[in-house]
């Protein structure tokens, strides 16, 4: 790292993340048969079907922060952090998916969560859906039915009539891509709602298609009945990966990488961002062959009508992107195009990944969690060359670790801060219209299919304590500088544990 001090923009914006079911807990709180209380979504019915989470564990109880506002609220203000990013469950606020229900002990923890948040001066950032679907809408189709653009719409509806007064920004979905490729194929991880493998050719599309005509209609929704009386704005969270061509002199693999990229991040940004709007025309065309080659007579990529089209296009105030990982990127040539049991991915683009054995890895074998700090920089110049620079906003940036490593973070603060340092750059010598970053997460909390195998958190967090009890890393000590200098700080020593934290 260089020795020059790194000072950000004025006004730039440091927060940190969380979300609903990796953290709240109280999963059948206050009397969920009578339809009075939070129903059951997808994530709680999946953890707790035998074989789907690495330690077996569910999020029942989770971090319990249902029961924990003030607590949680006390970390945000002595990290200082301007902004907090979390999550409604909707069904915790719609038992059944529908706001012909509503649970009102639902409405009254966001109202003081949020209300808590105003007064400390703590802009709240609101996420209607990270991943946790009512189970009563999954039995009907869930993001497979198209009738549910209209469901995410009115319940996007619900939350901003509730608390559109004080919340003034909004991301509608957090990453579709890892939503559907998860949830839907089972790449990387199996995710809720995790039956469709067998049908893995299209599935996800129409996921990812549908996921998509939920934002522009719940956009869309705040702009005739809410934008003029509140304000405010709504965006979308994507997780973007950055592919890097395996051999950078090879224009096969320049090609791989660049479809990479397009059918990954450009399936979620080229129909909203894009002045031509609609999916990438090398997925459109790769998808038509693909399906084609298999004796198809229409593509597995679905299409949008024209007023779907026109719906998109600009349907985001700001770009949320999480950023975690890097690949590298080679053509897949005709013989290992044939090969059996592929990913899905791979084989619709054509390509190989790898990483760079060089490449600091983190947690257990099957995380895929590596720090590549450059790919950040590369993939925000990318996007603004690709999309007119528009206002990004890092929603997500992390580094997991075992439960038994230490408070005295050291690797992630080593971490964050080359990935803080590449996002100055970024900003700084590329001119990326970047206006703040946040640190996935808070506090340790329920990692999906990894259970409680990989920890976030800048807090620790006590699962075995019934209380919950959260005690602040070195990197929470050094995040709180950070905050404070709105500059890089040099990473702390150990001795900062020592002295309790201000
Ligand atoms: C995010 N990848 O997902 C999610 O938004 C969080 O809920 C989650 O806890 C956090 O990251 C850590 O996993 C990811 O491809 C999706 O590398 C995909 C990747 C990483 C994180």
């Amino acid at each position: 790292m260089s020795t020059e001090i790194k000072v950000f923009p004025e006004g730039f914006i440091w927060s940190v993340a969380t979300s609903a079911f990796q953290i709240e807990g109280a999963a059948r709180e206050d009397g969920k048969s009578l339809f009075l209380g939070k129903g059951p979504s997808i994530w709680d019915a999946f953890t707790h079907r035998e074989g789907n989470i690495a330690d077996g564990s569910n999020a029942d109880v989770a971090c319990d922060s249902y029961h924990k506002a003030e607590e949680d609220i006390r970390m945000l203000k002595q990290l200082g952090v301007q902004q907090y990013r979390f999550s409604l469950s909707w069904p915790r606020l719609l038992p059944n998916g529908k706001p012909s229900e509503v649970n009102p002990k639902g409405v009254e923890y966001y109202n003081k969560l949020i209300d808590g948040l105003v007064a400390a001066g703590i802009e709240p950032l609101v996420t209607l859906y990270h991943w946790d679907l009512p189970l009563a809408l999954n039995d009907r189709g869930g993001w497979l039915t198209s009738e549910i653009a209209e469901w995410f719409a009115d319940y996007a509806r619900f939350c901003f009539r509730t608390f559109g007064d004080r919340v003034k920004k909004w991301a509608t979905l957090n990453e579709p891509w890892t939503h559907v490729s998860c949830g839907y194929n089972g790449d990387l991880w199996v995710h809720a709602p995790g039956k469709f493998a067998e049908f893995n050719e299209w599935v996800p599309y129409l996921a990812a298609h549908n996921m998509l005509r939920a934002h522009a209609k719940a956009y869309r929704v705040y702009d005739k009945e809410f934008r003029g009386s509140q304000a405010g704005q709504v965006g979308l969270v994507n997780i973007g990966l950055w592919y890097e061509p395996l051999n950078p002199e090879s224009e096969a693999d320049k090609a791989a990488a660049y479809r990479s990229i397009q059918m990954q991040l450009g399936w979620f940004l080229n129909p909203i961002y894009h002045p031509e709007g609609d999916y990438p025309a090398i997925m459109k065309q790769r998808m038509k062959e693909n399906s084609e080659k298999e004796g198809r007579v229409t593509s597995r990529l679905p299409e949008f009508t024209p007023e779907e089209l026109e719906e998109l296009k600009g349907s985001s105030d700001f770009l949320g992107l999480n950023y975690y990982i890097t690949y590298l990127v080679r053509d897949r040539t005709e013989e290992e195009m044939q090969e059996k049991g592929i990913r899905r991915r791979l084989h619709d683009a054509g390509t190989m990944e790898s990483s760079d054995p060089a490449w600091k890895h983190f947690g257990p074998d099957y995380s895929p969690f590596r720090s590549i700090p450059w790919g950040l920089r590369r993939l925000l110049k990318w996007i603004k060359e690709e999309y007119g620079n528009p206002t990004v906003m890092i929603t997500e940036n992390g580094v997991p670790q075992r439960e038994a490593q230490s408070d005295y973070d050291k690797e992630r603060m080593e971490v964050l801060s080359e990935h803080i340092e590449a996002l100055h750059e970024a900003i700084v010598l590329d001119g990326c219209n970047v206006i703040g970053y946040t640190v996935w997460s808070l506090m340790d909390n329920y990692e999906w299919a990894g259970g409680y195998e990989l920890l976030f958190g800048l807090f620790s967090v006590d699962f075995r304590d019934p209380e919950r009890k959260r005690t602040p890393r070195a990197s929470a000590r050094w995040y709180q500088k950070v905050v404070k200098t709105n500059s890089l700080v040099p990473i702390l020593g150990e001795d900062c544990m020592d002295e309790e934290m201000d």
